[in-house]
């Protein structure tokens, strides 16, 4: 049995969580500050994003050395004394690992840039041009050709992101023996796992443009459970924008010995007009959310580890995107939250969401940070696309959305810094805060904290099948957990129209476990659900 199956993860994306040194940027000391917050809060591990050092350009998802800290951050020193602090409360540490590039500032590139005769030159991706230009025409994530020039040897390297972040290459076993060195140097300091980002890309076959889902990718995976992983009792949650149920099983199959379980993004992505970039919006609708939702819960149950999460640094607020930011803002937030720690796999809740933060509007390119956003407006400024468009795009998916600092107060820049922050804060914090949270029991924080509690005290929330009720409802989210002869049902009016059903036929009070509107019972012969009401009951007719 491991732990990991019963506990919550909390997402710190360390530059915006606490500052205690004044340049505007938060560091590991100011996360041990909190600790005490997140163990009241009842999480029983974090998921840093990289603190390793790295130029930044893509906040630390450019690493350009695994095992020293970036000096914003803090010291080796100030990590290790993290990971002890966290563990005195209950709280392991889970490193972000960024295995598919590093940043062009790394030792390895550095070198392997010197020739084509550099020991290091094979672990990056080179080729020779075709007919003088690039080898073919994969694009970069990030904008523009996957192919870069390097003058000096006139051969291209692969970068599926930037162009400072390029490739490794993955079939050199030298490179792999690395990088298991390096999993093993962080996991004797103590971290109890990883986040590892994007690993569906790290079999790719660029000559046959194949860049997720590549044939040795489960191989590699195999190699890391053997080299690293196996003995220890650790967490790790692969990135998989690419997965299918299918796919997933390959990843999470515990007889296969790869991974405890992916972040997969089916129900991240409802909201793209398919094949084309996150930017193209359409309308999305609440069947299709909870349809993907059941498919994923249905096919892995009983077999594979699911992930449950509505946010992460790279998607928008939950409240903003598919809730109601405005009037309905605590409710629509306790029902994101009540659904999916329902759900069967381990919750993520990402900083802040437990405050129900919400997306700062950007009017103004001058107001945008992320790398990804710069290069999408770049290109379709040039494509000739209207600067309302290009802006109703970044407002609905830039990943700024969510980096914003944490509002840990009403007081001068949240209390998140006494200098000036690295990102501007949402002033809504004046409002929306921890401080305030905390004082108020009825605040979305301590809907989550209950719901942690309601988790580690229930097997039913942890082991339950299930089953989605009311299939065909365009409002309502309804499902079923059932273990050993106990069921839990989840009701929730995903949706701002009122609603009236009949969920079930037996008639009597049901009292609520925990539910979003101050009602104590309910009855599901005549349900009559205001906004976003939600609430859960035990099925205990006999
Ligand atoms: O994200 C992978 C990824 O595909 C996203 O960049 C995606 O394109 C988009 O942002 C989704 O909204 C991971 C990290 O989580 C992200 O922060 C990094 O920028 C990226 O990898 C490169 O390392
Ligand atoms: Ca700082």
């Amino acid at each position: 049995m491991q732990w990991w199956r019963e506990s919550v993860v909390y997402q710190i994306y360390p530059k915006s969580f606490q500052d205690t040194n004044s340049d505007g940027i938060g560091d590991i000391l100011g996360i041990i500050t909190r600790l005490d917050y997140l163990e009241k809060l009842g999480v029983e591990a974090i998921w840093l994003s990289p603190v390793y050092q790295s130029p930044n350009f893509d906040n630390g998802y450019d690493i350009s050395d695994y095992e020293s800290i970036n000096p914003e951050f803090g010291s080796m020193e100030d990590i290790e004394l993290l990971i002890d602090e966290a563990k005195k409360r209950d709280i392991r540490i889970l490193m972000d690992l960024v295995l598919n590039h590093t940043r062009d500032k790394h030792k390895w590139f550095l070198e392997a840039k010197k020739g084509k005769d550099n020991p290091y030159r094979d672990y990056y991706i080179w080729r020779d041009p075709i007919n003088g230009e690039e080898p073919n025409d994969l694009r970069a994530g990030f904008g523009g050709s996957a192919w870069e020039h390097d003058k000096k040897s006139n051969q291209y390297y692969f970068h599926l992101f930037s162009k400072q972040q390029p490739d490794l290459n993955w079939e050199n076993p030298q490179l792999r023996q690395e990088i298991w060195q390096m999993m093993r140097f962080w996991l004797d300091k103590g971290v109890a796992g990883f986040r590892l980002d994007v690993i569906d890309l790290i079999g790719k076959v660029p000559n046959e443009k194949i860049t997720v889902n590549g044939p040795k990718l489960h191989e590699y995976l195999q190699e890391m459970n053997q080299e690293v992983l196996a003995g220890r009792d650790t967490l790790t949650v692969g990135e998989a924008w690419s997965a299918s149920p299918e796919i997933a099983q390959l990843y999470g199959d515990p007889s296969r010995n790869e991974l405890s379980m992916i972040f997969s993004f089916e129900h991240m992505v409802l909201d793209e007009q398919p094949g084309k970039s996150k930017w193209d919006l359409k309308l999305f609708t609440l069947l299709e959310l909870k349809h993907a939702i059941a498919k994923w819960q249905v096919a892995l149950d009983g077999k594979i580890w699911n992930s449950l999460f509505w946010n992460n640094h790279d998607l928008p607020r939950i409240v903003s995107r598919w809730g109601n930011e405005k009037e309905y803002r605590v409710e629509s937030a306790k029902m994101f939250a009540i659904t999916l720690h329902l759900l069967k796999g381990t919750p993520y809740i990402y900083q802040g969401e437990e405050l129900g933060m919400t997306n700062f509007p950007i009017s103004d390119m001058s107001e945008v940070n992320d790398i990804e956003t710069h290069h999408m407006y770049v290109e379709r400024i040039k494509k000739g696309y209207s600067k309302k468009d290009i802006f109703h795009s970044i407002n609905a998916k830039g990943r700024d959305n969510a980096r914003t600092p944490m509002q840990w107060s009403g007081s001068k820049n949240s209390g998140f810094t006494d200098g000036k922050p690295w990102l501007h804060i949402n002033p809504n914090y004046s409002d929306i805060n921890v401080e305030a949270v905390l004082a108020d029991p009825n605040s979305i924080f301590y809907t989550y904290q209950q719901l942690i509690k309601l988790r580690k005290e229930n097997p039913v929330i942890i082991w339950g099948e299930f089953k989605l009720l009311l299939e065909a409802h365009k409002q309502i989210f309804a499902y079923e957990r059932s273990y050993k002869g106990e069921t839990w049902i989840v009701v929730a009016n995903m949706s701002e129209i009122h609603v009236t059903l009949n969920l079930d036929d037996r008639q009597g009070e049901k009292p609520v476990v925990i539910g979003n509107y101050p009602k104590k019972t309910y009855q599901l012969n005549k349900l009559d659900l205001g906004p976003y009401e939600t609430f859960v009951v035990k099925d205990n007719f006999l």
